[in-house]
């Protein structure tokens, strides 16, 4: 495996958030300057459902926020997956075609069961649940998302992680001729994640498969992502191939990136910066063109389940 040095990396490749930000508020700020907003949100609604099928069985929790829902439109048109493109639009544009099926997952490291598994396979021991979850991108913007998914406590404990497995390591699909994006190198591919196991078996850790009822859009991470809301998002690792129990911290992609800028833990914190713009406000997504950008929440407002996590640990070194 390729392992590139920060320095090889151009400073243009790492694109931050904020580019993006200007970017798109450029294009609305035009969008009203051309007395075209009426046109704009006309044009909202040619796009097309990238739904696939309705899931069944689906149970509500008592994680979920009742704060309002993102769009469909929103949640799967302004998306980060690198593998499809680096701009917000690339992923839902370029990720049409992809195969989410069929589709394998190999469970392998310090676990009783391990293997390859085909992905209804992999899903059957699990039952789907509802969460309404905050996501916190590290560029300072966010939304609400309906999604479904499986506990991804009860998938450690279905593995049976032996006393070795203190992390639980991710990787996505890293396919060339389906990922146009992985042709350039915005990333060391495959994008890699990881979890302590505490983590991993936390209540609110989920494996997606849906949003709003239906199966998962590719450009959010068909056919399976993960989601932990308690961090900034780049930790939800889309498009999962592989899951590895380790003894050892994991590299993880934006991690390898920039280690200054991207931590490990990457919990959500406003009062940690990022060296190039604050984490203490973010813009929610579909607030409107005027709304103010509203305060980010220690833990994205998810501490009392998660801060006992972190007890003891200086959250300004291990951001
Ligand atoms: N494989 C992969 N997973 C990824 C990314 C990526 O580029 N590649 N981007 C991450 C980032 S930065 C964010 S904010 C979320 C975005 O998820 P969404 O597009 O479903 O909202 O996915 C994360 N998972
Ligand atoms: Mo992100």
């Amino acid at each position: 495996m390729l392992i590139r040095k920060t320095a090889d990396i151009r400073p243009s490749e790492i694109t931050s958030e904020t580019n993006y930000l200007n970017r798109r508020d450029f294009i609305r700020a035009g969008a009203i300057a051309g007395g075209s907003l009426i046109a704009a949100s006309a044009g909202a609604a040619v796009i097309p459902d990238t739904r696939q099928a309705k899931l069944s069985g689906i149970s509500k929790s008592p994680f979920s926020t009742d704060e309002a829902p993102n769009s469909f439109e929103d949640i799967s048109t302004y998306n980060n997956f690198y593998e499809f493109g680096t701009g917000k639009a690339d992923p839902f544009r370029n990720a049409q075609d992809f195969k989410p099926r069929p589709w394998t997952i190999e469970v392998s490291g310090f676990a009783e069961k391990t293997g390859t598994f085909d992905f209804d396979d992999f899903m059957k021991p699990f039952d789907l649940e509802e969460r309404i979850y905050r996501m916190r991108c590290v560029e300072a913007w966010s939304m609400v998302i309906p999604w479904v998914g499986i506990s991804l406590a009860e998938v450690v404990k279905y593995f049976r992680p032996t006393s070795k497995a203190k992390y639980v390591a991710f990787e996505t699909l890293n396919d060339k001729e389906q990922m146009p994006g992985i042709r350039r190198r915005s990333l060391d591919w495959p994008y890699r994640e990881g979890l302590t196991i505490e983590e991993a078996t936390n209540p609110l850790s989920i494996l997606a498969v849906g949003i709003y009822g239906n199966s998962i859009p590719n450009q959010n991470g068909a056919p399976i992502r993960l989601v932990t809301p308690w961090k900034y998002g780049f930790k939800g690792i889309k498009s999962i191939v592989k899951i590895n129990f380790t003894s050892s911290r994991p590299r993880t992609s934006w991690n390898m990136a920039a280690a200054n800028e991207y931590g490990f833990y990457a919990n959500v914190n406003p009062e940690v910066s990022h060296p190039r713009w604050s984490q203490a406000r973010e813009r929610r997504i579909g607030a409107g063109l005027f709304a103010d950008k509203q305060e980010t929440l220690m833990f994205n407002g998810y501490g009392e389940q998660v801060a006992h996590l972190y007890k003891g640990l200086d959250l300004r070194r291990n951001f």
